[in-house]
């Protein structure tokens, strides 16, 4: 069976960008395929975040994964930390990048920008991202468009590594969705939907309530010449609405702008169709929420079923480098 691997951070609520570019293609990867899941905290770490905060995101995180339909019958879902094997064995990736290419990260550079301070990891952790990958013998990587940039450098590092010290990695492809790999931002839609930027009236949040979701997209910044077409480098805005409408209801953005004459009932149905799509897993979540002993289980049981695998790559890897066994 194929392996399939991917990761989100706790580093705030879930957004309908995280769920459409990545989330929702995990829950339908698990039945396909050996399905392993992580909730990247040590990722968190490159940002400022409150060390209480990142422990409830954290917790909080696997209940919202739960809710979007992981099934821990079906898939393995840890915490990153919880194996150590992921820093050991991006250490030794470390030591096969190059200070140029993490430089061309794209998602480095919009990180830092207008930063004083940028911590050494927000650099450093896309090679922790390509270990997070590597250490699974993962083939399929199911992540939005903005990771694609740092799939490739797993890829990369993979070959490269199998090139100096022999076979040792499966190399990694990115699974990118055909609708909704990038979901903008409703206020600013030039901007990916994030979790990390402040724009509340711009940010769909996966558990937000109808009326909020409603209010959101009626909100929604289109553009004033008021023909309905799917043109994102000129309308970025409207077809960012078109392509909410297409993924909820299955159909094209074309066919779905060929039903509109006015925006007003295009949002209207955007809202609608997006509380329908959400409203079964705010209805899960309400229910995991009563047994917190239970999500916390699963993740040790998660982190030690991951641990297998990763143990047994990991010396693979250091062995392969010329670290000696130990005795
Ligand atoms: N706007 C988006 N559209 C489609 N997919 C998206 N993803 C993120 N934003 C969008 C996908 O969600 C998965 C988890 O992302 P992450 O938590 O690892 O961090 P990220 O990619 O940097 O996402 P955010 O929401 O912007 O978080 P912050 O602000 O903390 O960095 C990934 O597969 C990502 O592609």
């Amino acid at each position: 069976m194929l392996r399939v691997l991917s990761g989100l951070q706790p580093s705030g609520d879930l957004h309908l960008g995280n769920y459409l570019g990545a989330v929702r293609n995990w829950v339908a990867d698990q039945y396909e395929y050996d399905a392993i899941y992580c909730i990247v905290d040590l990722h968190a770490l490159t940002l400022d975040i409150d060390p209480e905060e990142l422990r409830s995101r954290t917790y909080e995180t696997a209940l919202d994964l739960l809710a979007s339909g992981l099934d821990p019958e079906r898939c393995t879902l840890f915490v990153q930390s919880h194996v150590a094997e992921h820093t050991r064995l991006a250490w030794l990736l470390e030591c096969t990048a190059t200070m140029g290419e993490l430089r061309r990260m794209t998602q480095f550079k919009d990180k830092s920008a207008g930063r004083d301070s940028v911590r050494a990891g927000l650099f450093t952790y896309p090679v922790l991202q390509s270990a997070d990958i590597l250490l699974y013998d993962a083939e399929r990587v199911p992540v939005g468009d903005d990771q694609r940039q740092h799939v490739e450098l797993a890829r990369e590092l993979a070959n490269r590594f199998n090139r100096r010290y022999g076979d040792t990695f499966v190399v990694p492809e990115a699974a990118i969705p055909k609708l909704a790999a990038r979901v903008m931002d409703l206020q600013h839609p030039e901007n990916k939907m994030s979790k990390s930027v402040n724009s509340p009236l711009g940010t769909v949040m996966l558990f937000d309530e109808g009326p909020d979701i409603v209010r959101k997209v009626q909100k929604a910044v289109t553009d004033t010449d008021g023909e309905v077409r799917y043109d994102p480098g000129a309308k970025p805005g409207l077809s960012n609405l078109l392509e909410l409408l297409a993924v909820s209801t299955g159909r094209t953005p074309a066919e779905v702008a060929g039903s509109y004459q006015r925006y007003g009932d295009l949002k209207k149905d955007v809202a609608e169709a997006l509380v329908e799509l959400l409203r079964p897993l705010r209805e899960r979540r309400a229910a995991l929420a009563g047994d917190p002993g239970a999500v916390t289980a699963l993740l040790s049981l998660g982190a030690a079923k991951a641990g297998i695998t990763a143990s047994a790559t990991y010396e693979r890897a250091a062995g392969a480098i010329g670290l000696l066994t130990p005795g």
